[in-house]
């Protein structure tokens, strides 16, 4: 057994023998008395030695090099020097693994790291307590969002990830070759959640990743992104607005609650809104307009519009609803009595599109007819706009990026910080 509790739990043992594993953070001798910080996923945890009172072999060991992999066999006693109350007066220290080479990321923090380095290494960048936070933010985000969705009677899906056509426009998709037949990396599940639907499963949900060819280089597109996504049987945009605005405010408290560490670490002070405020499209044109900003009608919302649009609400997080017909994909409603709308919204938080979705065309005659609209060929839906013929209800969904989410919960500025190992167009490697 390489351990009995992490740091943490240790930390917790005053007066108790443990054994703990991890990785050397730091090193001091100061001759007759040596100090060494152990560090693992939990904390860090102070070693100290003494010349007269350890053995040869633990004192040589309080001078391993940083990074080295050890356990460490001691009582925990009581300190008023070490940062954590206690430290742990070590009996036996076994290396479990040496460094052998130089590392290119100092884990301590002393020196700053490049992104792209950070991402190059990202196994010790993960060693880094502010990196630790970011994934167990993430992690809470999409564990609470599942939770939410369980909570309102949805049912997790788990949709393919390789597909026979494109849901939102021809041109972002990759290619693969499948067998003897073209085949494309899914760029969203929408088309397998309203088939879902279709098939009488009321409300559904999934966390999926998606893939999108778009050549562009900014801080918050990604090539391969996650989103998590709801679907929702007999239900119009209001409806489906209101499902995501309980989502979103769900998963924001659970994370506020629950990862008070993790935001202390990456000084971040969670807003969370009692209810998010509505807005429609033509409003904010209007607003924009009014305050002498050039923009039309019609055109979608750049960031630096965005940006704009906050400044002038004096807040930065909230819905856009009733979107210009021609911006949006193929399978958003169009309004009745003005077409030129349609039933799509946004969720923007902290003045960045966060969520996006729509009540759907539920008539198969006017998916073909908006399919043609948008220079796509019915032909490749077919088996999609066939199930409409089957009888399909009246529905609703959006989708979460949770890259995203995760970025602006964490107050990053580069979406790339918030993934694992993120894909964009140079970045396929590790
Ligand atoms: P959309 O394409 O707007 O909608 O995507 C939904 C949400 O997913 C995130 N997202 C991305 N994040 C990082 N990089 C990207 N390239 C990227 N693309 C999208 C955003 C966005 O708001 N099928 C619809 C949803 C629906 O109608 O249910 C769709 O995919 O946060």
């Amino acid at each position: 057994m390489y351990k009995t509790c992490s740091i943490a739990q240790a930390r917790k043992l005053v007066g108790k023998e443990v054994k703990v594993a991890g990785w050397v953070h730091e090193t001091r001798n100061l001759g007759k008395l040596r100090f060494l910080q152990l560090r693992d996923q939990t904390g860090i945890i102070q070693l100290t030695a003494k010349a007269q009172r350890e053995s040869d072999e633990v004192l040589a060991a309080m001078d391993l090099p940083k990074e080295t992999v050890i356990c460490a066999e001691g009582k925990v006693v009581e300190s008023s020097i070490a940062e954590a109350g206690c430290e742990l007066i070590p009996s036996k220290i076994t290396v479990l693994n040496q460094v052998k080479s130089k590392l290119p990321i100092d884990v301590t923090e002393h020196v700053p790291a490049e992104l792209d380095v950070r991402l190059d290494y990202r196994y010790i960048d993960l060693r880094r307590p502010k990196t630790r936070a970011i994934f167990a933010i993430r992690s809470r985000l999409a564990q609470a969002f599942r939770e939410k969705c369980q909570l309102m009677g949805a049912i997790e899906l788990h949709p393919p990830t390789i597909v026979g056509a494109a849901t939102e426009g021809g041109a972002e998709l990759f290619r693969v070759e499948y067998f003897e037949k073209e085949a494309f990396l899914v760029q969203s599940p929408q088309l397998y959640k309203q088939l879902a639907i279709i098939g009488g499963l009321d409300k559904v949900y999934m966390t999926v990743p998606v893939f999108r060819a778009e050549k562009h280089n900014t801080m918050t597109h990604l090539n391969e992104a996650y989103q998590m996504d709801m679907e929702i049987g007999f239900a119009d945009a209001k409806d489906a607005v209101d499902a995501l605005e309980e989502v979103v405010l769900y998963v924001l408290a659970k994370v506020k609650k629950e990862c008070e560490e993790e935001l202390k670490i990456l000084q971040r002070e969670l807003k969370i809104p009692s209810s998010i405020p509505r807005h429609t499209y033509s409003f904010l044109v209007e607003k924009l307009q009014s305050e002498g900003i050039e923009f039309r009608w019609g055109e979608d919302f750049s960031r630096a519009i965005e940006e704009k649009i906050s400044e002038i609400l004096g807040y930065s997080t909230y819905f856009i609803l009733e979107w210009p017909s021609d911006i949006r994909p193929f399978y958003s409603m169009p309004d009745k009595t003005n077409p030129k709308i349609c039933h799509a919204y946004d969720l923007n938080y902290e003045g960045l599109e966060i969520s996006s979705g729509a009540q759907r065309v539920h008539d198969a005659e006017m998916l073909v007819e908006q399919l043609r609209k948008r220079g796509l060929k019915p032909a490749d839906f077919e088996f999609y706009i066939n199930a409409f013929r089957s009888g399909a209800p009246p529905h609703a969904g959006w989708s979460i990026g949770l890259d995203r989410l995760t970025m602006k919960v964490c107050g990053l500025h580069n979406i790339r910080e918030a993934v694992l190992f993120p894909r964009d167009r140079v970045r396929i490697r590790p």
